[in-house]
């Protein structure tokens, strides 16, 4: 890419990071989702931390403030000033204790460790005088010991109570697994996200009814997760990002007792041995041979769910990690899915579904469409396993970042934006692929 596009286009991504931080946290859109979302804060601070490092500190300084009692880190924090601009809002999640703000009950891909870590190594003299790592490492530890433990599934990985904690809402992952959960909720539906993008973009009537069922039941059992309600799912995108978490939490770990001669309690050994069990458990567990890429569990049947989506090629950031890596030969697998017909192969940029996959669908959400953080991951993946060709061809999706106005995701053959604009870990991720 030419230097000067690159920079204006760094700019312009610059600017909606801009217009969408609050003071305290950055909305991944105005219109669309005005509170602060878990993993979308994540991403956001990745990208903000090259030009702006104290404010992506903050960013997740903010999320882990509203960590609940038990560990777990909410999906969505609300600001009660826009309670009803997005549905379920506030109202909705009301009562349930153990939550310092009000805040959603289900969680997200926990991307977090990560993301600190990165934000740390952009500016360490200026994160070490915040005291950062410190403040959040405890958090962090906590976080994952609340998935490690409360949501510890049959097969040793830990288990998404709702398709929205996987963050890839309407994947034909979850389609099994919804079928059993009655279409009827109590509480009426609005539907404020119809006001910002087009119905066949958005997940449909029918879907929302069996989300707010489930998030219902999940809210009148106290969130509790000895509650079987119905939905337990392992999905291959959570798993992976948990250990790469892990290892990034072992990388803080190292760093903080290097830095206070052991006064803080941490243990670096402690996480990546988490990671190597997560990596074989995925490995024995989730691995479809036949499709050449992970799938997902559903934990209340042990049936695998073989249905090809990119949050089953999201492993192969694992596979350049000194240790533990994939098993041998999953890395050839997982880049020849990747470029083959069901993905890269079939066309210009990568599809949330394979374009194989009977549900594929290029304008409806989950089911086709080219987000730009499955994107990143991806290319962050292949990067790192010496594939720099794959990382420039993920890279032309960058490209459209600014003509189609930060877009929440793209058609996957022609990249027309789709979804909301200006969205925030567009540009963070844009951002960070530009610089
Ligand atoms: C919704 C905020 C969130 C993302 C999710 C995405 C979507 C909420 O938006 O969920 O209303 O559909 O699926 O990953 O965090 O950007």
């Amino acid at each position: 890419m030419h230097k000067d596009f690159r920079e204006d286009a760094a700019d312009a991504a610059a600017r909606v990071l801009d217009t969408n931080w609050t003071g305290r946290y950055t909305v991944p859109a105005t219109g669309l989702y005005p509170h602060q979302w878990s993993w979308d804060s994540a991403f956001v601070a990745i990208g903000t931390r090259h030009r702006n490092p104290r404010r992506a500190r903050a960013e997740l300084v903010s999320l882990l403030e509203a960590q609940w009692d038990d560990g777990r880190v909410p999906q969505i924090v609300y600001d009660l000033d826009r309670g009803d601009d997005y549905a379920p809002g506030p109202d909705f999640w009301a009562g349930v204790r153990g939550a310092p703000r009000p805040a959603s009950g289900l969680v997200q891909p926990p991307l977090h460790a990560w993301s600190a870590w990165l934000v740390h190594c952009a500016d360490p003299a200026g994160s070490t005088a915040e005291g950062f790592l410190h403040r959040v490492y405890p958090r962090l530890v906590r976080w994952h010991a609340y998935l490690h433990d409360r949501r510890a599934g049959a097969a040793g990985l830990p288990v998404i109570k709702h398709p929205w904690e996987s963050g890839t809402d309407n994947s034909p992952l979850w389609d099994v697994a919804l079928e059993r959960v009655p279409p009827r909720a109590r509480t009426p539906i609005r539907r404020p996200d119809l006001q910002h993008a087009g119905t066949g973009e958005r997940p449909g009537a029918r879907d929302y009814r069996r989300y707010y069922r489930l998030a219902e039941t999940y809210r009148d059992a106290g969130c509790a997760d000895d509650v079987a309600i119905g939905f337990a799912m392992v999905c291959p995108l959570f798993c992976s990002v948990l250990a790469v978490a892990e290892l990034a939490l072992g990388r803080v770990a190292a760093t903080l007792s290097a830095v206070d001669g052991g006064a803080t309690e941490s243990d670096p050994g402690g996480h990546v041995a988490a990671a190597a069990r997560l990596v074989a458990a995925l490995d024995s567990h989730l691995w479809d041979d036949e499709l050449g890429l992970y799938v997902a569990l559903d934990d209340t049947t042990g049936e695998p769910v073989g249905r090809a989506t990119v949050n089953g090629l999201v492993p192969l950031l694992l596979a350049a990690a000194p240790t533990p890596a994939l098993a041998p030969g999953r890395a050839e697998r997982l880049v020849a899915t990747l470029t083959g017909p069901g993905f890269l192969g079939g066309g210009r940029y990568l599809p949330s579904t394979s374009r194989l996959d009977p549900a594929f669908d290029p304008a409806l959400y989950w089911r086709g469409p080219a987000w730009f953080n499955m994107t990143w991951l991806l290319r962050r993946a292949v990067w790192a396993l010496g594939r720099h060709d794959l990382a420039a061809r993920l890279d032309e999706q960058t490209t459209l970042a600014v003509p189609e106005r930060f877009p929440e995701y793209v058609d996957p053959d022609t990249g027309a934006g789709r979804g909301t604009r200006q969205f925030s870990w567009s540009a963070a991720l844009s951002l960070d692929a530009l610089l």
